[in-house]
């Protein structure tokens, strides 16, 4: 396969816009000379962020794509507060999160709302970044396949098959976000394996070897390497340690 192993930076409501200055600064420092042929590397920061990152980024001074870590589910208008997809393309991000557990936990979201998001994003010319994942009750019934394809299938609904293939899809078990108890790599390929047959069976071989699957949940640069090897996981969703730049810059060269 040629899946190009991506990277992602989720900041989530972390750094004003002088720290996140700072943080990019010292990330153009520590990516100098990336290889960005053999992996990719995205920075998801809050909204204030984007421009700064993208000021770097067209000065050269940083070797790596954006996003944001949500968007709304609509195209433009009087939906105060939101930020939509042609907004964020217009600012050269290529990447939204969409359907993070802390936007299902925290702030309603549904499996309709998710849906919608992620359409508003390929409509806008983003790639979707779609989060999935069971909490630890289902872990513990041994359901977490069942219930993150159930995740899946409602976040996909209506998608082309090249749609379903050109997009993200991070595997992230909330039992695993934040908490420092990274899952295996060995539960993290039974997910990420089981998320890619699903996209083969619903929409063939194509969709199946050209989606990316991310693993989410504490990862690190000491625990990088090991998930790497297994063949359904093509990256990482890395939140608290994308914070510090030497940190997130030895995830991004984990293959040096
Ligand atoms: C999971 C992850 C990034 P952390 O939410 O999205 O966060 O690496 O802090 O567990």
């Amino acid at each position: 396969t040629t899946r190009t192993p991506l990277m992602a930076g989720n900041w989530k409501m972390n750094l004003d816009w002088k720290q996140g200055l700072s943080l990019v600064e010292d990330l153009g420092d520590a990516l100098k000379g990336l290889d960005t042929s053999a992996v990719e590397a995205v920075v998801l920061p809050p909204f204030v962020d984007l421009r700064t990152v993208q000021t770097a980024v067209d000065a050269g001074k940083l070797p790596i794509g954006y996003g944001s870590q949500d968007i709304s589910a609509h195209e433009s208008g009087a939906y105060t507060g939101e930020v939509s997809a042609s907004m964020l393309s217009a600012l050269g991000a290529s990447y939204a999160t969409v359907g993070h557990s802390e936007r299902r936990e925290y702030h309603g979201e549904t499996e309709q709302v998710t849906n919608a998001k992620v359409k508003a994003a390929l409509d806008g010319g983003l790639t979707p970044i779609l989060c999935v994942g069971e909490p630890l009750e289902e872990r513990k019934a041994g359901k977490q396949v069942e219930y993150t394809l159930a995740q899946l299938e409602g976040g996909l609904e209506g998608l082309s098959a090249e749609q379903v293939g050109s997009l993200v899809v991070a595997y992230e078990p909330v039992w695993a976000i934040g908490t420092g108890e990274v899952a295996t790599p060995d539960d993290a390929q039974e997910v990420c394996g089981a998320i890619r047959d699903w996209v083969r069976t619903a929409h063939g071989e194509a969709a199946a070897d050209a989606v990316r699957v991310l693993y989410g949940g504490s990862v690190k640069s000491s625990n990088v390497a090991e998930l790497m090897t297994k063949p359904d996981v093509d990256g990482a969703l890395v939140g608290g340690a994308s914070l510090k730049a030497d940190e997130f810059a030895k995830i991004v060269r984990y293959l040096e």
